[in-house]
């Protein structure tokens, strides 16, 4: 700019010669965009014939302010006008080289490439089958506090579940508690007898903790517990809707049950489940058939110590309750050998193992169809 004698208007017919061309030169956006900046930009050729206005005298400005001025307008229209141009050229050489191939078979939708973790299938299946029975399905929250996890549930002071060994604690909160994640889910089912007046008939699957890691157990898995309280439901009740539920889930006509002793807190009498199966066929399992037992869940009458810390009066109410691992369940049906592919999201694992999203599992239909 310093060889343009600002007050030489031919200079100025010069430089817009100079830049009308270099517009029109441009051969994209980008390239005219760089034009643009030099001309029209903070330290552009047009930016710096308008900051010397500032300099000169009112009479020099009054003839080289207008002249300036419509300088940057022309500059400003061309580039417009180019830029419109570059847009339309370059859209025209696209649709001259892309092509579809309308010959193409269609891509897969989601839902038919997507598929259902075996854990939410199993979990869909025991619903469909509770509910079937007439139990609803509750909910609560992952992290507890230690009444609804532990005391409520009967546990003395010092149980060894209650120590670091077994249970994730959160640190302590401004009112000195520790919460902790939930090692089971029976504290939703004390949130339902807390808040429902019997009879009650619920089933609570979710999410479940305890530090724990080996082949068999990760430090999350799931769990389905269900609790019946009535007037008078007692023990022949819980092996008619276990027997049912075994049926149902495993898919045979039959089933032959073992109901052992066994001990729980919260529970009295309190027993462990087999279930009958054949186990002579190497890596398969059979239910229903055979001579083999395997443990699946553990149950009892739920202990009156229970009942009343949640407010409801053992003279008047009792029930039953059990509780199975969904993981396990779910390998034993499905014949999944390692438990922790379960939860290393890997989508080759779940395109093998996963189903369908839309075969909802239905008594009718077929669970598994
Ligand atoms: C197991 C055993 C069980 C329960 C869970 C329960 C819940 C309430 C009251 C009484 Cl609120 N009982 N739940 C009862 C017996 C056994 O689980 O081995 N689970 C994997």
């Amino acid at each position: 700019m310093s060889d343009i004698d600002v007050t030489d208007q031919s200079a100025i017919a010069d430089l817009e010669q100079d830049i009308a061309s270099a517009i029109m030169r441009a051969e994209d956006e980008a390239g005219l965009e760089e034009v643009r900046i030099a001309a029209l930009g903070k330290k552009g050729s047009v930016s710096e014939l308008l900051k010397s206005l500032g300099a000169m005298s009112p009479d020099e400005r009054k003839v080289m302010g207008p002249a300036i001025n419509g300088l940057r307008d022309r500059v400003q229209g061309l580039i417009t006008h180019r830029r419109a141009a570059l847009k339309t050229k370059a859209l025209e050489a696209r649709l001259a080289t892309e092509t579809v191939d309308v010959t193409l078979p269609v891509r897969e939708a989601a839902a038919e490439t997507g598929r259902v973790h075996p854990i939410a299938q199993v979990m869909e299946e025991l619903t469909a089958i509770f509910a079937d029975m007439g139990f609803s399905v509750a909910e609560g929250p992952d992290i507890e506090d230690d009444f609804h996890n532990f005391t409520a549930l009967n546990f003395p002071p010092g149980h060894p579940a209650r120590e670091m060994h077994d249970t994730f604690f959160l640190p302590p909160g401004s009112d000195g508690q520790r919460k902790v994640l939930r090692t089971h889910t029976s504290p939703v089912q004390v949130r339902t007898m807390q808040t429902k007046t019997p009879p009650i008939r619920v089933i609570c699957p979710g999410r479940t903790y305890r530090c724990d890691s080996d082949q068999t157990h990760t430090p999350m898995f799931h769990q389905v517990e269900g609790l019946v309280i009535d007037k008078g439901a007692h023990l022949g009740h819980l092996k008619w809707i276990l027997e049912e539920f075994c049926k149902s889930f495993f898919e045979v006509e039959g089933v032959k049950m073992r109901f052992r002793p066994s001990f729980f807190p919260f529970t009295e009498p309190s027993m462990e489940v087999d279930i009958q199966c054949d186990r002579s066929r190497p890596g398969e399992i059979r239910f229903g058939e055979g001579s083999d037992w395997l443990e699946i869940l553990g149950c009892g009458m739920v202990h009156p110590n229970v009942l009343r810390n949640c407010g409801l009066d053992p003279d008047e109410y009792q029930g039953f309750a059990w509780g199975m691992g969904i993981d396990r369940i779910a390998m034993l049906k499905y014949g999944m050998s390692d438990l922790r592919a379960f939860f290393e999201a890997d989508v080759r694992w779940l395109s093998h193992y996963g189903f369908r999203p839309l075969d909802f599992p239905t008594l009718a239909g077929g669970l598994s169809a």
